[in-house]
């Protein structure tokens, strides 16, 4: 390196820029959804800053959580920051399910071709279109980048799924690729749209997560209107023993306070356990002033932006159990 670039505050930081040596400490981000200007205020606050277009920290690295598109007002933007973080190698950005359903959108279904993966229904298309005047046409580009997004990140000290870690469906998706850790691709993506296939179960508990079917006949309403016969599944913790209420991920009193049925329980359930490493996922939309952990090595940092919720990142520097001081929110 000839001395004069030593004096310069800048290439010093470029040279920096993507050693992963250099980087030992991670933030894990949450669910973003379009809104970028607090997302820029989220990566101020850790103190990551501008150079060549993406936003670096000569010590830290940054794993996003997923769901960057749908509800928010700036969804090209947060793309682009997103984007040129991983390009720069200072980020790893994760598939939520908005990032798999706006490829499953355009995807022919395996068994019906002439149907595509997502069904169009008015609420879904509602849903997506925000996202598709965004990216207007681009689309495809962008499409094609969402789709080989990684769906889980594991560094052995700590883990990141967009919604649910069960080994089982990681172990699938695994073999699916072949044994790779990378993303689907277009192509792959496809197989894990046929519906009933083992495929699209794995896929579905790791960016939906683990669903518990409700007593027959009773429905509830999701934040888009559509009708929901499930509850969304503490999926770290026993089911035995517990209500609907209490086992569910977010606490709503209209959820029905009667025991769950052992035989809805999956026979291979397995909680996770306390020695395992910290895991980080959004998704579940949760609520309160302070976000804090959901036990000593599971947290949830989607806080509910696109409701008027904060961003939240969690500070993680190796420790084997979360510390409620080290969630940073915007
Ligand atoms: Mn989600």
């Amino acid at each position: 390196m000839p001395a004069d670039n030593e004096s310069h505050p800048e290439v010093q930081e470029t040279r920096l820029k993507g050693d992963a040596r250099l980087q030992s400490g991670i933030d894990f981000i949450g669910d973003v959804h379009g809104h970028a200007s607090q997302l820029r205020t989220l990566l101020d606050r850790l103190g990551y800053r501008p150079v060549d277009g993406a936003m670096v920290h000569s010590e830290r690295r940054v794993v996003f959580l997923g769901d960057y598109v749908d509800r928010g007002p700036e969804i090209r933007q947060t793309l682009e920051i997103v984007r040129t973080m991983v390009e720069a190698g200072n980020a790893t950005a994760l598939m939520g399910n908005h990032e798999y359903n706006a490829i499953a959108w355009f995807t022919p279904r395996p068994d019906r071709p002439n149907e595509s993966c997502r069904r169009h229904t008015e609420i879904r298309r509602r849903l997506i279109t925000p996202t598709l005047e965004a990216l207007g046409d681009e689309l495809e580009n962008w499409l094609a980048w969402m789709s080989q997004l990684p769906l889980w990140f594991d560094s052995g000290s700590a883990r990141a799924v967009h919604a649910a870690w069960d080994p089982g469906s990681i172990r699938h998706i695994r073999d699916l690729l072949g044994g790779a850790d990378h993303g689907l691709g277009r192509s792959r993506m496809q197989a894990t749209c046929k519906p009933g296939s083992q495929a699209s179960h794995a896929i579905h508990q790791l960016l939906k997560g683990r669903e518990i079917p409700l007593p027959a006949g009773m429905s509830l309403r999701d934040p888009e209107g559509s009708h929901r016969s499930h509850i969304r599944a503490r999926w770290f913790e026993s089911p035995v023993g517990r209500t609907y209420r209490d086992y569910a991920f977010t606490r709503d009193d209209s959820f029905p306070d009667d025991p769950i049925p052992a035989e809805v329980v999956p026979k291979d359930f397995v909680p996770y356990a306390a020695s395992e490493p910290p895991v980080f996922v959004g998704h579940y939309w949760m609520r309160g002033d302070r976000p804090s952990r959901l036990a000593r090595n599971v947290a949830c940092l989607d806080w509910s932006v696109a409701r008027g919720g904060p961003i939240v990142a969690y500070r993680f520097d190796g420790e084997s159990e979360i510390d409620d001081a080290k969630f940073v929110t915007a």
